[in-house]
């Protein structure tokens, strides 16, 4: 087991050199929150943990708000759809597909007994939240939209040039049922040409090996290519769809070497998740939750292309908000 050590400095102004090989050209710029060694570490191992970036009053508001949601959320008219990973079962139901602009209520799959009844609390049946927090409600908005703290870290990894904020979720990893997450890369569900997602997860409470904390393949996202995409089938539900693969990326595929690594947190820990780097997180055994709010960012056009296939798809009334301010972009891009 591994915790992160790395210390976040929010002091401003580091003087950073950027070497960017495909561009062949070298600039100067000011870091605004993260550290030049944060950046490497991300790029090196295609995720980074940063320690401290919401307060713990800030993780408890959160954790706060999403206790309310379950608590006011009606089970009466709910579906009864359960949040499920499986290659062969993933969820993809009419209630999952139009909850892009909705808080929507997912639950575990054991705690739906055969009949549609819930074997438990509603508070303690639900698997996760989603999937508009970020735009409708405001705590969650002031944390994801509205937060400079993330505008400077956006600014500074460069992952992106005019970066739009999508798909938010609370993750509450129930306590002993709260279901597996098996392995996999985020660019497979929010699919862009080229890929570009990127995940940001933060603890709302403290992850441990036995409450299913996240863990990562260091490096993975150098050698595992996107091979499929989850997308909308025409005739409702979802699938996996193939994408073309070269021979060299297929020579390369699964040449990862080395273990998980397994990183714990504490409550207001950020971790940042490079759309193509192998993660996964186990069933939660333990007798405590383990809640998370998580959000993606992709590129827009004309430097990404938004697959009309994925299942998440904008809306008139809800298209993807941008993240930095109007006509900001981002002068630099990191190869992704
Ligand atoms: O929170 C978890 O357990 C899984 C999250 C995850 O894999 C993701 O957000 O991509």
């Amino acid at each position: 087991m591994k915790t992160s050590s790395i210390i976040n400095r929010a002091g401003p102004c580091t003087a950073l050199t950027l070497r960017n090989t495909s561009f062949s050209w070298t600039a100067t710029m000011a870091l605004e929150y993260l550290t030049q060694e944060q950046i490497d570490k991300f790029h090196t191992d295609g995720y980074l943990v940063i320690t401290g970036f919401l307060s713990q009053e800030q993780a408890d508001a959160l954790l706060n708000r999403s206790k309310q949601l379950l608590d006011e959320f009606d089970i009466d008219s709910h579906p009864r759809t359960k949040f499920t990973t499986g290659d062969d079962n993933h969820v993809g139901d009419d209630y999952f597909l139009s909850s892009g602009d909705k808080i929507r209520f997912f639950l575990e799959e054991d705690a739906v007994d055969p009949d549609g009844k819930l074997n438990r609390p509603k508070q303690k049946a639900v698997n996760k939240i989603g999937h508009a927090l970020h735009e409708l409600d405001p705590l969650f908005r002031k944390i994801t939209l509205e937060n400079d703290r993330l505008k400077s870290l956006v600014r500074d990894l460069k992952f992106h040039r005019d970066p739009v904020a999508l798909q938010s979720m609370v993750i509450t990893k129930q306590q002993q049922i709260g279901g597996e997450v098996p392995e996999h890369n985020d660019s497979t569900f929010l699919y862009t040409n080229p890929p570009t997602a990127l995940g940001f997860w933060i603890a709302l409470e403290h992850c441990t090996a036995t409450n299913g904390a996240l863990s990562f393949l260091p490096g993975s996202h150098r050698t595992s290519h996107i091979t499929k995409r989850f997308i909308r089938l025409p005739t409702g539900g979802t699938d996996f769809e193939e994408l073309p693969v070269s021979e060299e990326e297929k020579a390369l595929n699964g040449d990862t070497k080395g273990e998980y690594i397994l990183e714990t947190c504490k409550p207001g820990d950020l971790v940042l998740i490079h759309g193509s780097v192998l993660h996964k997180s186990e069933r939660n055994t333990s007798p405590n939750t383990r809640f998370a709010y998580t959000f993606h960012m992709v590129d827009s056009p004309p430097y990404a292309e938004y697959d009309t296939k994925n299942w998440l798809q904008p809306t008139a009334e809800m298209p993807f908000s941008r993240v930095l301010p109007p006509g900001e972009i981002n002068k630099v891009v990191s190869v992704h």
